[in-house]
């Protein structure tokens, strides 16, 4: 950015980037809330208030109650820091272990047990206090992080958190003592961890130097799994007045689950507590999301929490200080330009207020476009922005948001972006600009929303303006179709397709079944009462294929074909997680392993048309003889691709079935980065194009191609699945399509991968729209997301269907419209569940 200058008189604003400073925080009434929900403890309440109930009537059991639930005690242990005021902070206290640690704690723990023995509803209950780390506070104090364990009974509880909510030090004159608490913190945490700052079999107590990134890990990376029931923690702390970033390199832990499961939590503080909690980390992070952290003082804590199953490697970690500096807002005089969030794309640092003010000349307007906008918190309602949130105009933007425009007509602006204590994102980039007022838009189409957009994308069907305004009073062309309310124009490919498009069904209507009639997948209408009668009344087995049961039943084209030759009527049952067939055969793990992705997360940065790294890891790039990428392929075993017949077919200038002229890329991501680690190159030993490939109707376009080397399975290498003949794509099912093609029709490929949405269409209109020419062996699918006009997926790679249990399924091989799939013409793909016994025939899978 230009205007560093003037950016740093913003800078120069007295900015609180210490957590201590307004540190007076005595339990908010809202944590009170959160020791109640916390778990079985509740339920011994409840369970002694229905209990209570049931002695009103029966005194007799007044004394088992008394005994055995009222007094029963319940164990609390709350975490939290303070303030010791008037004391330097001197090397000794970073280390538990030392004379210095043992005399300070001493002294605090001293000050909170005389605190708890004023307290008549919290004296009796203390157990221990104990001390577990010491940090510099700012100017001339000490910042104590300690936890308190109590045992209250349960009939005391409310009383007790009352009691340790309203706690209050006793005002003392700061400046005529040495020693002296000034605040203090306190919240209930997972007693384990708390504890286990003494505990030395997981803690580790880390401080970085200048200039050094230092390194760790979770136990036994990268060589074996973490260990399971694990409480670990590592506390990170840099030179006073600096700063922490922590950047995780590699996440691999078990899928995300809410409350439970193996996660990793960092703290902005030593105290493990949710108020400071910065992101609860878990699953698989593909190596683009940027996991980037900073801390708002010098310390940091990063726990790992791990259950009893799953065999996960963990994460691989390093961190270093830089000065801590005001890094964000400034005075914005050019006329267009881009700012983001601190840091951005790695999250924001807790705790900062940032202000842009920008101003463009006097008689233009300035308008800004967030291109990317992260700002969600566990628990935050987008509507409320209680939070963290962005600033403009009065009106308040957090939570996860689309592309957006905002312009409040004049030449200035003004965005003031804050992010509280607890929980951070990735931020967000704007780019501000300046118009013309009497034209927002040179040369394109003003959609209210203040976005601007190409003006062939008005009235083409797609809702480019994201709020219609591009597709309202528009007349529609013969190659769209005409909705009865809303009057909009769709293309007439979304015509029965299953999907109400119009927003008033009206492109479905000629296609619904009667009242009290059944739609099979077909389209035919059957009475309502065949549905699951055990006949297939629709002629393709759909009536009695989602009957919520599992019927062996005569075989029929429709039914799925178990290994000892019983049939099963279940739409597609094969590695759906649940045993179908008697003898399993539907889910053997040797057919079951494919499809999958091995990140659970997504990139946050990569997003529109750009397809993350390993996120079709069966993509592979198909080269010939030194020249370009040529056509895609997937890849289905170690040593088998598909791919489209048509790409092998000899011309003039070259002998394309000649398989030594083709070198395979698989695990490729970027075209320009062939070298990269993640990627293998393969030579292809034999090509076996279908025999019956016809190269002017394009039917039967499929052919499988055998690698010379077998290739092993990584993060970025996968097999997706091969569907049975039996397999169910139904119209209207949004799949992937994906490629290097290229990006216009007649320009140059792509770099990045590309992926677009596209929707599965009825065959009939399809057919209709293409004159004629679709065989049963070809499917049709259009494109859905309004904002993708590219051309996109090329010859031969795959179309990539999400089914159950989220395994990808090749719904079709892409062959013509070349894929470059132009909004109004749908694309041609190979059905590949029609090749099902010429692949197994082929390549024996
Ligand atoms: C902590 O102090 C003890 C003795 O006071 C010393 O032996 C130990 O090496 C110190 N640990 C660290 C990490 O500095
Ligand atoms: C320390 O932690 C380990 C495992 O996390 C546990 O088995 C051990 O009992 C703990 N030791 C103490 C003294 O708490
Ligand atoms: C991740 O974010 C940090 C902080 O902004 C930045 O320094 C780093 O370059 C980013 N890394 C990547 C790979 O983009
Ligand atoms: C800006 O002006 C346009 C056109 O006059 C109007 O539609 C729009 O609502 C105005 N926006 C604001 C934020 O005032
Ligand atoms: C637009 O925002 C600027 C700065 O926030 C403010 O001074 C100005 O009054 C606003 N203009 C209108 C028309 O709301
Ligand atoms: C079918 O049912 C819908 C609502 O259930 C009703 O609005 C419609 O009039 C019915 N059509 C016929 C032909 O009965
Ligand atoms: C496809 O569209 C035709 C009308 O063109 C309709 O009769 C048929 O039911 C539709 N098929 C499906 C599966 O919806
Ligand atoms: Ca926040
Ligand atoms: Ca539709
Ligand atoms: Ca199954």
């Amino acid at each position: 950015m230009k205007d560093s200058d003037s950016m740093m008189k913003y800078n120069n604003r007295p900015q609180s980037m210490n957590g201590f400073e307004e540190g007076v925080e005595f339990l908010p009434a809202a944590n009170t809330k959160k020791v109640e929900k916390a778990g079985p403890k509740k339920k011994l309440a409840i369970f002694g208030v229905v209990i209570g109930a049931a002695l009103l009537s029966l005194t007799i059991g007044l004394l088992v109650w008394h005994f055995a639930y009222r007094n029963a005690p319940v164990q609390k242990l709350y975490t939290g820091y303070l303030r010791i005021a008037n004391t330097q902070f001197v090397e000794a206290y970073e280390n538990s272990t030392t004379r210095e640690f043992a005399d300070l704690s001493v002294k605090v723990i001293s000050t909170l047990r005389t605190l708890y023995n004023g307290e008549k509803d919290i004296a009796p209950y203390l157990q221990q206090c104990s001390i577990s780390a010491f940090s510099e506070g700012s100017d001339n104090n000490v910042v104590g992080y300690y936890w308190s364990e109590f045992s209250v009974p349960a009939f005391r509880e409310e009383a007790f958190e009352k009691a340790i909510s309203e706690l209050k030090l006793p005002t003392v004159n700061l400046r005529q003592r040495a020693f002296a608490v000034d605040s203090l913190v306190a919240y209930p945490t997972d007693p384990q961890i708390a504890r286990n700052f003494k505990n030395s079999s997981c803690a580790f107590f880390l401080h970085s130097s200048a200039g050094v990134m230092t390194k760790f890990s979770s136990p036994g990376f990268p060589d074996t799994p973490y260990p399971p029931n694990a409480r670990c923690l590592w506390t990170l702390r840099a030179d006073a007045g600096q700063m922490i970033r922590l950047k995780f390199k590699t996440f691999k832990m078990e899928k995300c689950k809410a409350n439970a499961g193996d996660f990793v939590m960092v703290y902005d503080s030593l105290s493990p507590i949710e108020p400071r909690a910065q992101i609860r980390l878990c699953g698989i992070y593909p190596p683009s999301y940027n996991l980037t952290f900073f801390s708002s003082s010098n310390v940091m804590l990063v726990t790992l929490v791990t259950d009893n199953v799953g065999k996960f490697p963990g994460f691989l970690a390093e961190f270093s200080q830089f000065p801590k500096t005001s890094l964000c807002g400034g005075y914005i005089r050019d006329a267009s330009g881009v700012f983001t969030s601190p840091y951005f794309p790695g999250h924001y640092p807790p705790k900062i207020e940032c202000i842009w003010d920008i101003q463009v000349p006097d008689n233009k307007f300035v308008k800004l476009r967030f291109n990317m906008f992260y700002l969600a918190e566990p628990g935050v309602p987008v509507t409320k922005c209680t939070k963290d949130f962005v600033e403009i105009n009065g009106q308040k933007y957090c939570g996860e948001r689309k592309f957006f425009v905002v312009s409040n007509n004049s030449s200035k602006m003004s965005v003031r972006f804050v992010s509280d204590q607890s929980y951070t994102d990735t931020g967000f980039t704007a780019e501000y600009l300046s118009y013309e007022p009497r034209n927002p838009c040179p040369d394109q189409f003003a959609c209210k929303s203040g976005r601007c957009i190409r003006l062939d994308q008005k009235c083409d069907g797609w809702n480019d303006c994201e709020d219609f305004s591009d597709e309202k009073s528009c007349t529609c062309t013969a190659l769209q179709f005409r909705c009865t309310n809303s009057k909009l124009c769709k293309p007439s490919y979304f015509v029965c397709d299953g999907v109400n498009d119009c927003g008033d069904s009206s492109d479905e209507l000629a296609c619904q079944c009667p009242n009290n009639t059944y739609k099979c997948g077909n389209g035919k209408c059957i009475p309502e009462s065949q549905k699951c009668d055990r006949t297939d009344n629709c002629g393709d087995g759909s009536d009695e294929a989602e009957c919520g049961r599992v019927l062996s039943t005569t075989c029929t084209e429709y039914t799925y074909k178990c290994k000892n030759n019983q049939c099963i009527t279940k739409k597609n049952p094969e590695c759906d997680g649940e045993n179908d067939c008697s003898d399993g055969s539907d889910e053997i793990s040797a057919k079951c392993n494919c499809g999958k992705r091995p990140f659970t997360k997504k990139s946050r940065i990569v997003g529109g048309v750009n397809a993350d790294t390993g996120e079709f890891p069966w993509q592979v790039s198909l080269h010939v003889k030194g020249n370009k990428h040529t056509c895609g392929a997937s890849l289905v075993s170690p040593t088998m691709l598909i791919s489209a017949a048509h790409c092998f077919q000899d011309d003039q200038s070259m002998r394309y079935s000649d398989a030594s002229l083709w070198t395979a890329y698989l695990g490729l991501h970027d075209q320009a980065q062939l070298n990269s680690k993640d990627v293998v190159e393969r030579k292809i030993k034999r090509i076996m194009a279908h025999i019956g490939f016809n190269d002017n109707t394009y039917d039967n376009d499929i052919s499988v191609l055998e690698l010379e080397k077998p290739v092993d399975y990584t993060d970025f290498i996968q097999p997706i699945c091969i569907p049975e003949s039996t397999h169910d794509f139904p119209v209207g099912k949004p799949i992937w399509v994906t490629g290097w093609g290229a990006l216009k029709e007649g320009g140059g490929a792509a770099v990045i991968l590309q992926k677009a949405e596209i929707r599965i269409i009825n065959q009939t209109e399809c057919n209709k729209l293409l004159d004629g020419q679709l065989t049963p062996r070809m499917l049709c699918a259009g494109f859905v997301s309004g904002g993708i006009d590219a051309c996109q997926g090329d010859s031969g790679g795959p179309l990539s269907s999400v089914e159950l249990n989220n395994k990808v399924y090749l719904a079709g091989i892409v062959s013509w419209g070349e894929g470059c799939a132009r909004r109004n013409k749908p694309g041609v793909y190979t059905r590949v569940a029609m090749m099902r016994d010429w692949i197994r025939d082929k390549t024996g899978l």
